[in-house]
């Protein structure tokens, strides 16, 4: 089967869009809670049934992609599609029945992500990317912003479920709030990838995120101007995640290097 970036970004924002109302219209009051990695990192029945609905909507329409999903979802596929699926990216803001947490869903042909949609429902938002095709909210395109300054810098960032590693990660923040105009945490990385592409923040830096945190948010920074990298020429992996316009990305990127904010 061809793998058509528009029918793929058209099948990406239907099903997202569709999980995030599943996730507003059904979320029950009392909210069902799992762990994972740590007794910090929860899964609710709502992710799954989200990820459910993603790979019924997805496989109903290209049988033969393939998945990876944040909820367990694993399949090979044939067709060289894969899609990578966070149902809920931000679970603790759902739990908390906070604003900010997204569906996050990315279309990857042969290996490269090639597709992204981040749907925010709390904010009324998608953002959009097809590789080479520029980046979107809501139908209209974004950019990074035009900061230059790493003193002028608003900066996202976010921390792992270990204490070991938010410890290590706090030490980190501890060196970069007093050299940024301030600092955000959001709780949901491809929002935060997002944020940069639309300039609602100029950087953001992230150690620890899963394939499904990155693949949509990352590509649609990177089609919004940002370079999404990690440190010393890496690509962007769970080690570290850095994203900021090309101008500014060098000067984050030399506030952070020597603070080894890629380790534990
Ligand atoms: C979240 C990430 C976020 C990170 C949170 C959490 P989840 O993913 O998107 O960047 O700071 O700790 O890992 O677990 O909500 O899908």
């Amino acid at each position: 089967m061809t793998a058509d970036p528009g029918e793929l970004l058209s099948l990406a924002v239907a099903a997202a869009t569709a999980a995030g109302r599943l996730l507003v219209d059904e979320r029950p009051r009392d909210l069902g809670v799992g762990t994972k990695s740590t007794p910090t990192d929860v899964v609710t029945v709502m992710d799954r049934r989200a990820e459910r609905l993603l790979v019924e909507r997805l496989q109903a329409a290209r049988p033969d992609d393939g998945f990876l999903g944040e909820e367990g979802t694993q399949a090979v596929g044939g067709s060289g599609v894969r899609w990578v699926l966070d149902p809920i990216d931000g679970t603790v803001n759902y739990l908390y029945d906070l604003p900010g947490w997204a569906v996050s869903v990315a279309a990857e042909v042969d290996g490269e992500v090639a597709v992204g949609v981040v749907h925010v429902p709390t904010y009324g938002e998608t953002f959009a990317a097809v590789r080479g095709g520029g980046a979107t909210r809501n139908g209209v395109p974004v950019h990074v912003s035009t900061c230059e300054q790493l003193s002028q810098a608003l900066v996202a960032t976010g921390f792992g479920y270990a204490a070991a590693r938010r410890a290590r990660q706090a030490r980190v923040l501890a060196e970069v709030l007093p050299r940024v105009r301030d600092v955000r945490r959001f709780g949901a990385a491809s929002v935060d990838l997002c944020a940069v592409a639309c300039g609602r923040v100029d950087g953001y830096y992230e150690r620890g995120l899963k394939p499904w945190d990155l693949a949509a948010g990352g590509l649609v920074a990177q089609e919004a101007g940002a370079l999404v990298a990690g440190l010393r020429g890496a690509p962007a992996s769970e080690e570290l995640v850095l994203a900021a316009s090309r101008t500014l990305f060098p000067a984050l990127h030399d506030l952070l290097d020597p603070l080894a904010p890629d380790r534990d």
